[in-house]
């Protein structure tokens, strides 16, 4: 493009855009009863100057299209030379009268009217220099004394204004390029958000001398408001932003943004781009003047340092292996003067060098900011509560409360360093902290106007509107233990169908919600009260958080109000609960329930997914009528003080319902699930086909929706690889599959040529990697970077690793296999082990123990006997352990154990969420008498909501696990001795039945467990109190 010139490409934008124009304006020309009395051919083209045919070009446009009105140019005094045209009005710039720049024009054009078209009343500013100011009273004097012999004036600016968006321009002059701020505030007579300046009163003086009639009044300001501060509420780095752009480019060599094939090829015009490349050591980096105009510089998305016009080069730190160098390239704006307009183009417009190497391999992202990718970015999921240290570059979010009709106001960022603002999806303006611009003006019409009415009349309460969410989203249960800060959210899902057990501790009410999160694929709900009520739960949570279960953590909170000063069970709660959670809200305003509620469920199943947590703060949950009772003045102090109260408090209730009962959009946000790449997935086919000894380990995540568990199963037979089956997958292969390996899994992994961990995480339960073989190569599937690569950096490599759904990986590898086998002889091998195995375990269960019964018996008498469709909750230690080698689930989602937390007192929970999630099944937990302790009381619950469960309690009166250890290593038993209790007395005070087996049942055993099951179906919780004695089967196993 060859711009302002008679360059095809040029002359044909031009017509395009006058042939769309003209018919436009034409009508409204002075001549045909419109309001134009003059048209401008072009605008400085003195300055500019590069070709003489392009002016008549312009002109001959415009005349041909019917523009009949006076015809002018505009220059500055050089400009004069060869800015105009022949038959078209000259006309000068300028701010003060010096150089004679008036006679000049005179002389230039005899005859002919003489007219100041550009009188600079002010100056624009550029960042980092000081705000231009120019003395009304120069003006003043100026401006007399070009009226005075009868010059015509125009005035620029007389009303300052703002640019918007990233449509500042820049100035270059003599090599130096300087960005203008986005606010046009000029210094004008009126300023930018309109109002009268001391320039704007002399000037109506000035200009009322030359004028016979009396002035009419100024027009009366607009209004403003001041808001309340905006809080951010929510957070999502740069990095998590790249998904929502167009695809990236790949590219050897940096291209502009011009030139990049986005916006249906047409180029990226304004914002950033994203250039990624792979280094391998550090050193001198330098731009070789290539970036334009300023870039921030990571290593592994660390920031390292600026390159812009002024620093050109600095040293990257050394490190080891290939890293991620970023540089993050922002046009500052676009010169909008002079000769360097054709030398425009941005991001990195050549090669950027290290250690004198240009860069190479560049992928490259655009960042635009344009309204679909805003649209896109606010849909997301991935927005979290604002991490206390958040990662820069970022996006922030919060929310500006406008009630009534929305006014003109200023934005001021202190703290903030340097960004972009944008309004409901719409770009305001840069910010950048070194000034001069300190406030970004933000026209009234630009925020939503809503009705935002306060209905001060509605019984409606805060409550409805959770659970209207809850509803839509499908959610059947909410878990609680009831408190008056939370009664209106179970009140409210009560009457829209949704049931609400109310357990006899709150950590309880979140395991049973971790429950239904796991076996429903669904999010699990709890609600608790403020204070106590939510501390309680911190174990649950942290449960869920480890074994990556989608919960959600309705807790009650102190008045908005009265937060900090003192109020009931009043604590800091989201500092508690944001190192536990994805996403941690606290409501400030009733008609953001509905959008906090509904993002809150599609974080939790996102990504990884996990616990998230809203806090309601008591008076977004009930009526008006009652909050403004409880918080409105009833005695106001008298004077002032008592005048500001009451208008605070008013405005702050107004604030809390304005548009609370409006519609709003309450159904599922979308989900993100990450996915392996095409070429991920093909790269393991090759590996897998090639092994001859394959493995795989398949640990909870593989459960996790959207892949149901029976074409999970499918995959997994057809591709006939032996697995063992950890966490929530256990029973994925039902209860004797070839290909389910139980035994000896060190031995397997030794010899094994290719391991997929597929959502298992080398952990504690991997030896943090060390049980893998060097030799071995390894594919890790996880939804969770971490997780993925755990200990990575010590004891094992990944030969691939993905960032991926292990289910959905699971089907694609082995469709990608279809046909394919694992060689017959491998899984055989490895199941020849296992039979070998568990005939010696087999004989350790017939073994008498010194008193009492053998636990192994008792346990393969109910593996044995136990339904088919039965789901065992895990709880305990010694006797738990036992019960994972000994029992056998009959198929996925059949097993639910704490995970990784490995928590005791998760029994009464899970079993509650279990059996209310599959009525049809039998459930049974099986209980060390220690972890019985810490839910036995929830017999209650299973009682009052029909919940019949069967409780299998190993009674060793012992911490059995513990002391396995701490007697020999440490010579004391101390802490870790109970007593053979009741229990089962214990559950039939709570309405349950209880029956105690001891050694003198061992023959009857069969008959008890057959009577419990027939108990339980006929609707009554049962407890198997069985005394047992010790066996060393445990010895070696982990204990702490
Ligand atoms: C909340 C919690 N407290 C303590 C522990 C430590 N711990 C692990 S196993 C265990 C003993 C469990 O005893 P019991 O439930 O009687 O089962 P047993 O080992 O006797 O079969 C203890 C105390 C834990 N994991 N979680």
């Amino acid at each position: 493009m060859k711009l302002r010139t008679t360059y095809p490409g040029f002359t044909e934008a031009v017509n395009s855009f006058f042939d769309t124009l003209i018919p436009i304006i034409k009508p409204l020309q002075f001549k045909e009863g419109g309001p134009i009395i003059a048209v401008q051919v072009e605008n400085e083209y003195g300055s500019y100057a590069k070709d003489e045919h392009y002016m008549p070009f312009i002109k001959e446009a415009l005349l041909s299209r019917g523009t009949n009105e006076l015809l002018l140019t505009s220059d500055n005094r050089e400009g004069l030379k060869c800015g105009g045209v022949d038959g078209v009005l000259k006309t000068v710039n300028l701010q003060r009268l010096a150089y004679g720049t008036i006679q000049y024009l005179a002389y230039m054009q005899p005859q002919k009217p003489l007219l100041v078209m550009e009188y600079w009343s002010g100056w624009f500013d550029v960042w980092s220099e000081s705000h231009h100011v120019f003395p009304a009273e120069d003006m003043l004097a100026v401006v007399s004394q070009i009226l005075e012999p009868g010059v015509s004036i125009n005035l620029y600016m007389f009303h300052g204004g703002t640019s918007f968006g990233f449509m500042n321009g820049a100035v270059a002059n003599l090599g130096t390029y300087k960005p203008q701020v986005g606010s046009y505030d000029y210094d004008a007579p009126l300023s930018e958000a309109g109002d009268y300046t001391t320039k704007y009163q002399l000037l109506r003086n000035l200009f009322s001398q030359f004028h016979s009639e009396k002035l009419p009044e100024v027009p009366s300001l607009q209004a403003r408001r001041v808001y309340e501060p905006v809080i951010i509420q929510q957070h999502l780095s740069l990095w998590e932003s790249l998904q929502f752009t167009e695809k990236p480019l790949k590219s050897e060599e940096p291209v502009n943004m011009e030139n990049l094939p986005v916006n249906s090829n047409n180029g990226q015009s304004y914002g950033y781009t994203l250039y990624e490349t792979t280094i391998r050591r550090g050193g001198l980096l330098n731009s070789k003047k290539n970036v334009k105009d300023r870039a921030l510089v990571f290593v592994d998305r660390h920031f390292v340092g600026v390159l812009d016009y002024k620093s050109v080069e600095f040293a990257l730190p050394d490190g080891k292996g290939e890293r991620t160098l970023s540089l993050l390239v922002e046009n500052c704006g676009r010169v909008n003067y002079g000769k360097a307009l054709d030398d425009q183009r941005k991001g990195l417009v050549g090669d950027i060098v290290l250690n004198h190497v240009p860069l190479k391999d560049f992928t490259i992202y655009c960042l635009d900011m344009k309204p679909n990718f805003l649209k896109r970015l606010s849909a997301a999921s991935q927005w979290n509560s604002v991490p206390q240290k958040p990662s820069f570059p970022g996006f922030f979010q919060g929310m500006l409360y406008v009630d009534g009709h929305p006014r003109d106001t200023f934005i001021r960022l202190p703290g903030w360093s340097k960004g972009v603002v944008f309004i409901n999806g719409q770009n305001l303006g840069r910010h950048w902290s070194i000034g001069p611009q300190k406030t970004l003006y933000l026209p009234g019409p630009w925020l939503k106007s809503g009705n935002n009415q306060t209905e001060t009349q509605s019984p409606r309460h805060g409550g409805e509107s959770v659970a209207e969410v809850l509803r839509a989203h499908g959610v059947k249960f909410v878990f609680t233990l009831v408190g008056g800060h939370i009664s209106p959210i179970l009140v409210a899902c009560e009457k829209l169908g949704i049931r609400i057990v109310d357990t006899r501790h709150e950590a309880t009410a979140v395991f049973a919600a971790d429950a239904v999160a796991r076996l429903s694929g669904t999010v699990g709900v709890a609600a608790v009260t403020a204070g106590p009520g939510l501390t309680n739960t911190v174990t649950a949570v942290k449960n869920a958080q480890m074994a990556e279960s989608p919960l959600l953590l309705l807790g009650g909170a102190a008045a908005t109000l009265l937060q900090g000063r003192g109020a009931l069970q009043d604590i800091d709660q989201m500092s508690l609960f944001k190192p536990l959670c994805k996403f941690c809200a606290s409501v400030r305003s009733v008609k953001d329930i509905a959008i906090t509620v509904r993002k809150a469920l599609a974080i939790a199943q996102s990504g990884t997914p996990g616990p998230v947590f809203i806090e309601f703060p008591i008076d977004t949950l009930y009526p008006f009528h009652l909050v403004s009772k409880e918080f409105g003045v009833k005695n106001p102090p008298k004077g002032i003080m008592g005048k500001v109260v009451t208008w605070y408090l008013h405005n702050h209730l107004k604030n809390l319902f304005a548009g609370a009962w409006e519609t709003r959009d309450v159904s599922p946000l979308p989900v993100h699930i990450p996915q392996a790449t095409d070429n991920q997935v093909q790269k393991c086919i090759e590996l897998v086909s090639r092994a001859k000894k394959p493995v795989i380990l398949l640990g909870s995540q593989a459960t996790l929706p959207p892949t149901p568990t029976d074409d999970i199963r499918a995959a997994l037979e057809s591709l006939g690889i032996p697995c063992f089956l950890g966490g929530m997958s256990r029973g994925m292969l039902g209860r004797n599959s070839p290909l389910h390996i139980r035994q000896n899994r060190s031995d397997a992994l030794k010899e094994a040529d290719l391991v997929l961990l597929a959502g298992t995480v080398c952990d504690f339960r991997l030896s943090y990697g060390r049980v893998l073989n060097r030799r071995s190569r390894i594919i890790a599937v996880n939804r969770d970077k971490t997780q993925l690569l755990k200990n990575s950096d010590m004891f094992w490599k990944p030969t691939v690793a993905i960032q991926g759904d292990a289910g959905s990986f699971l089907l694609r590898l082995s469709k990608g296999l279809k046909g394919h086998t694992c060689p017959e002889d491998w899984p055989q091998c490895l199941k020849a082990g296992d039979v070998t195995k568990e005939k010696a375990n087999r004989r350790k269960a017939d073994e008498k123990t010194d008193r009492h019964l053998n636990p192994l018996s008792v346990l393969h008498r109910v593996d044995e006997l136990m339904a088919d469709d039965s789901i065992i909750v895990a709880d305990g230690g010694d006797f738990v352990g036992s019960a994972a080698y000994i029992m056998r689930p009959r198929g996925p989602l059949r097993w639910l154990d704490p995970g990784a937390f490995g928590t005791l007192g998760v029994g009464g929970g899970f079993a509650l969420g279990a059996k209310l999630c599959r009525p049809e099944s039998e459930v049974w937990i099986i209980y060390g008498d220690g972890s019985l302790g810490y839910s036995v009381a929830e017999f209650d619950t299973f009682t009052r909501h029909k919940t019949p469960v069967i409780a299998l309690v190993g009674n060793d009166a012992c911490w059995s696990q513990i002391a396995r250890e701490q007697v020999p290593i440490l010579g004391s038993n101390v802490a870790c001795g109970l007593a053979f209790t009741d229990y089962h007395i214990v559950a039939d005070g709570y309405g349950g039945k209880g029956t105690l087996i001891g050694r003198e049942d061992e023959d009857k055993l069969d008959g008890i467990i057959k009577e419990a099951q027939k108990e339980t179906r006929q609707g009554r919780a049962t407890l198997l109190n069985v005394l047992i004695g010790k066996t060393n089967f445990r010895d070696g196993s982990i204990s702490v």
